[in-house]
């Protein structure tokens, strides 16, 4: 019986020789890309912990929240979402280098190897999974069954983790070859390697543009032109798609607190204004920059009698979204750029932008950025 099958088999082709079968599947080349990677990672990673900590903080971090520098939050983000495109290239590149010892048999060699190849399937599967779910959040997609943001925050730790133990695991070979020169020279390395830099440094140029103001005419792949929308200001949510009815003029501000009033559209206009130049930082990783006309939410604070320490919550005429009702730490509140905006930009606001009024404080993610406000209540 085996006999006929091993002469079937030499009838048969022999399989022909991937391109993929090459001489770059080595240690060097997994080094000197998985220093790239880990370097992207840990920046995306930090990043996002900030991100995390700025929407959702616990509450020994609440008050100590900054409000400045007013780019902070812009910048941080934009090296998220950056490091996070970076990546993606870079990871693929990492895979196609290791792939054949992920199929290299003994599947298992014993206790230690087990625990390192089940690490490694752990890294590989979280990985992909964070970058693709966060590729596809930028664009607003979201095909999975599970909310974005939590999924995402605990993969981070289980990659993070999956990274230590992979590197730990890895120490002799990494320290092996982290020199030039170390192992035999192979021909293609730099090739592969420049490839794989030009490739990540391309994804960055061709997306950046929707966060760094100079690379803006290059944003052919960023889900968003910062400068398009109405008024010049990109919309994340529209009024429609908020399902915000338009206010109308029986439109009243309502501020609860130890004094309570409401203040019609033009008593708010009556009302010293003032003007900041504040960006809007998405999460999903465009930001944009504008001249915001308002009051200051802290003289509407002061009109209410609320104390200084106040921490206050922002209701929205929408009904029911997630970002319907913000907190904001007296930290902000208090922050003299901090405004109930009326206009952007010189004109009104537009029904997309949050008319009749929205909040924009400096230094905080777009997400609280809360559009068509109705309520401001004082929280003691
Ligand atoms: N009430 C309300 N406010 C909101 C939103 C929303 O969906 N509802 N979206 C937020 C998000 S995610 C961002 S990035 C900013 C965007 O503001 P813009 O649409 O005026 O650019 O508004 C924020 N304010
Ligand atoms: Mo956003």
């Amino acid at each position: 019986m085996s006999g006929t099958f091993s002469r079937l088999r030499r009838r048969l082709p022999s399989p022909p020789r991937l391109p993929l079968d090459s001489a770059l599947h080595e240690p060097r080349t997994a080094v000197v890309l998985g220093r790239w990677l880990g370097a992207a990672f840990l920046v995306c990673f930090a990043t996002g912990l900030i991100s995390h900590g700025l929407q959702n903080p616990p509450g020994w971090l609440r008050d100590h929240l900054p409000s400045r520098p007013v780019d902070a939050y812009r910048v941080t983000q934009g090296l998220h979402v950056i490091s996070g495109i970076a990546a993606i290239p870079l990871l693929g590149a990492k895979l196609w280098t290791v792939y054949p010892r992920l199929f290299a048999r003994p599947a298992v060699r014993g206790v230690l190897h087990a625990l390192e190849r089940l690490g490694i399937a752990v890294l590989v599967g979280s990985a992909l999974l964070e970058l693709v779910s966060g590729l596809l959040d930028t664009v607003q997609w979201y095909p999975w069954p599970f909310p974005f943001r939590q999924t995402h925050f605990w993969l981070a730790w289980i990659a993070v983790g999956g990274l230590l133990l992979h590197v730990a695991a890895k120490a002799p070979l990494i320290a092996g070859h982290w020199r030039r020169g170390t192992g035999p020279a192979v021909t293609g390395r730099r090739a592969f390697l420049g490839g794989a830099a030009l490739s990540a440094a391309a994804v960055t140029l061709l997306t950046a543009g929707q966060t760094v103001p100079w690379l803006r005419r290059a944003d052919l792949f960023g889900a968003r032109r910062p400068d398009l929308g109405p008024q010049g200001l990109p919309v994340n949510r529209t009024a429609a798609q908020a399902g915000t009815a338009a206010a109308g003029p029986g439109w009243r501000l309502s501020v609860a607190g130890p004094r309570p009033y409401a203040l019609s559209l033009p008593e708010l206009g009556a009302l010293p204004q003032h003007t900041a130049v504040l960006p809007i930082a998405c999460v999903e990783g465009w930001s944009a920059s504008a001249r915001w006309t308002g009051v200051r939410l802290r003289d509407l604070l002061d009109r209410a009698g609320a104390p200084p320490g106040a921490r206050v919550r922002v209701v929205s005429l929408e009904r029911g979204g997630p970002y319907a009702v913000m907190e904001m730490p007296a930290t902000y509140a208090r922050d003299p750029l901090t405004l109930l905006a009326l206009r952007v930009n010189g004109e009104a606001l537009d029904p997309d932008h949050g008319y009749p009024a929205r909040i924009i404080a400096p230094g905080r993610p777009g997400v609280l950025q809360t559009k068509w406000v109705q309520r401001i209540e004082v929280l003691t």
